[in-house]
């Protein structure tokens, strides 16, 4: 009998505690996002080609001249690469053939003192008066951020029927998310938000509000088997996911499409342990390297590509996706 009690005791307070979660994450689950989206493999892996190109020297991406991942995607034009404090890196060009406006942060050489510090930044972002996001994110965004806003709006008003992509891989997914929220803001309909290996960005309440203002067509978060990164900054530190995590298995020979909502699925990344570094840098097992190994700079710099002089002409004849 005493075990009886015991057990409807622990039963209640185990109900209990799942109501409470589902009450806490039910504005979550309800976000007004595409829920029917289709993951693609092929187009999550031409996508990532992008995160890589990121991490070249900026006068080799500008040039689009970095090798191997800037062949995958040889039409791009109207390129520009950012370069600033805190080594942030990153860049925006045009690809008429895809009709892609496409915006890009690199990730950083030293990941790891950015995880370790679990600052956060508080910022209202439009009506959330909670949100908080890295401090360390924040401010790698913000060194040049001003340089890609500018250069969004150029782009949109050049290609005004282009479609938008902001992807990132490491640190630069993490801050996808901070572009997302400025071309939002501009007014822009971000199209496709892809990360790989992204770090949780913020709060709970950023991570509701992102989704529900964003709106982005479609978003993917990439996860790699045992990524380390994916885990930091902890979620005892109050940092949240973004939705739609696909998670890889180690041999990147197949993936799970991972529960919907903004509560981690503990079946996918979540499962896990024990964490591995190696996972984090061989998504889709690519492992080309860029022409020029990345130089590391603290003062704004800017580099321009070849530029087309043509005035939206592909995206007229062109509006399928790439497969
Ligand atoms: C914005 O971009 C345009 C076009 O590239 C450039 O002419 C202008 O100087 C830029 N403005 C700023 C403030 O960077
Ligand atoms: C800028 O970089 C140089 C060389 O790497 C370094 O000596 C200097 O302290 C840096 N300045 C700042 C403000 O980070
Ligand atoms: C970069 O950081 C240094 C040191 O904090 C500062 O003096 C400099 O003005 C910054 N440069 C830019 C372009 O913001
Ligand atoms: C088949 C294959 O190349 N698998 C790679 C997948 O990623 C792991 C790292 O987690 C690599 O070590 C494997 O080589």
């Amino acid at each position: 009998m005493k075990h009886l009690f015991v057990l409807l005791f622990l039963f209640c307070v185990s109900y209990a505690e799942k109501g409470f979660i589902e009450q806490l994450f039910e504005k979550a689950f309800k976000h007004k996002s595409n829920e029917n989206q289709i993951y693609s493999h092929s187009l999550a892996q031409q996508f990532f080609h992008y995160t890589k190109i990121a991490v070249c020297h900026p006068e080799e991406i500008a040039n689009w001249d970095c090798g191997y991942y800037c062949q995958q995607h040889p039409d791009m034009v109207d390129v520009q690469a950012f370069a600033g404090n805190y080594s942030s890196q990153a860049y925006c060009g045009y690809n008429p053939k895809e009709n892609y406006i496409v915006l890009v942060y690199r990730s950083t050489q030293d990941l790891t003192n950015w995880i370790n510090n679990v600052k956060f930044f508080k910022q209202e972002f439009g009506d959330c008066k909670d949100c908080a996001v890295h401090l360390g994110f924040w401010e790698t965004y913000t060194a040049i951020s001003n340089e890609m806003i500018n250069c969004t709006k150029t782009l949109r008003q050049k290609y005004p029927k282009s479609k938008v992509l902001i992807t990132g891989h490491s640190l630069g997914g993490a801050i996808a998310a901070l572009m997302a929220v400025d071309v939002t803001r501009l007014g822009i309909q971000v199209d496709n938000f892809f990360t790989y290996g992204a770090p949780r960005v913020g709060n709970i309440e950023f991570a509701t509000w992102f989704i529900n203002y964003v709106i982005p067509k479609e978003y993917w978060r990439v996860t790699h088997n045992a990524d380390t990164v994916v885990h930091t900054p902890p979620m005892n530190f109050y940092y949240s996911h973004l939705p739609q995590e696909v998670w890889y298995n180690e041999e990147n020979t197949s993936f799970k499409l991972c529960q919907q909502g903004l509560v981690e699925d503990d079946t996918c990344s979540n499962s896990l342990w024990w964490y591995s570094i190696s996972d984090h840098t061989s998504y889709f097992n690519e492992f080309q390297e860029c022409k020029t190994p990345f130089v590391h700079h603290n003062e704004t710099m800017h580099f321009i590509g070849r530029q087309s002089d043509q005035q939206n002409n592909y995206a007229n004849l062109i509006e399928q996706q790439i497969e």
